[in-house]
């Protein structure tokens, strides 16, 4: 598991090198940005259980055959581990987030996980559906202006919405 900081030391002792200007800068920008992120983590965070139901709620207006006799949410033991699974996968974005890298997310969360809906029988799109119903959720309430002081979010939203698209992609 590493952070930002941790990666690029790593790559540099790979390399027997010293950090360089580039790495230094991009380091520093991170920095400087630093309540950005945390205030992102914050919001999603606090945010975690709307995100999560509204995306469910969507996900099963669109695809209902999942909780049909039958379905792969059907029976409140699957629903409640399909809510579990989406909540997993939100909380450690909300962890790369703030380790500004995906480490953690790849490591303990997204590794095997493609594998895991294949012999569970779960199908893997509708989980990535699920996941991108997350991102749009969080994105809105990372992005909303209402109340803060203005400024560009851009990076740190398009990173956000990064680690949302790797953990679709892992199991689509
Ligand atoms: C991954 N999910 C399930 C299981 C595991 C995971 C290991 C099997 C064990 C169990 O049932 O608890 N666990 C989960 C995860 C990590 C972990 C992400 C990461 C660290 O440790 N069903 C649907 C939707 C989807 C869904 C498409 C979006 O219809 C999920 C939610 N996951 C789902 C369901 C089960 C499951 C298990 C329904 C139960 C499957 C079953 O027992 O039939």
């Amino acid at each position: 598991m590493l952070d930002a900081f941790a990666k690029v030391v790593s790559q540099a002792d790979a390399r027997g090198a010293y950090l360089d200007p580039a790495q230094l800068n991009a380091l520093s920008a991170m920095v400087a940005d630093g309540n950005k992120r945390m205030d992102t983590v914050n919001r999603i965070t606090s945010n975690s259980s709307a995100i999560v139901a509204n995306a469910a709620r969507s996900l099963f207006a669109d695809q209902p055959q999942l909780i049909a006799p039958g379905g792969n949410a059907y029976t409140s033991r699957r629903m409640a581990a399909c809510l579990r699974d989406m909540e997993i996968i939100l909380r450690y974005i909300t962890y790369a987030i703030y380790s500004g890298d995906a480490s953690i997310l790849d490591d303990r969360c997204l590794n095997g996980l493609r594998e895991t809906y294949q012999a569970l029988g779960t199908p893997g799109s509708s989980v990535a559906t699920g996941v991108q119903k997350m991102k749009a959720a969080a994105l809105a309430i990372v992005g909303d202006t209402n109340g803060i002081t203005r400024g560009d979010c851009s990076s740190i939203m398009s990173e956000v919405g990064s680690y949302f698209d790797k953990a679709a992609s892992a199991v689509a």
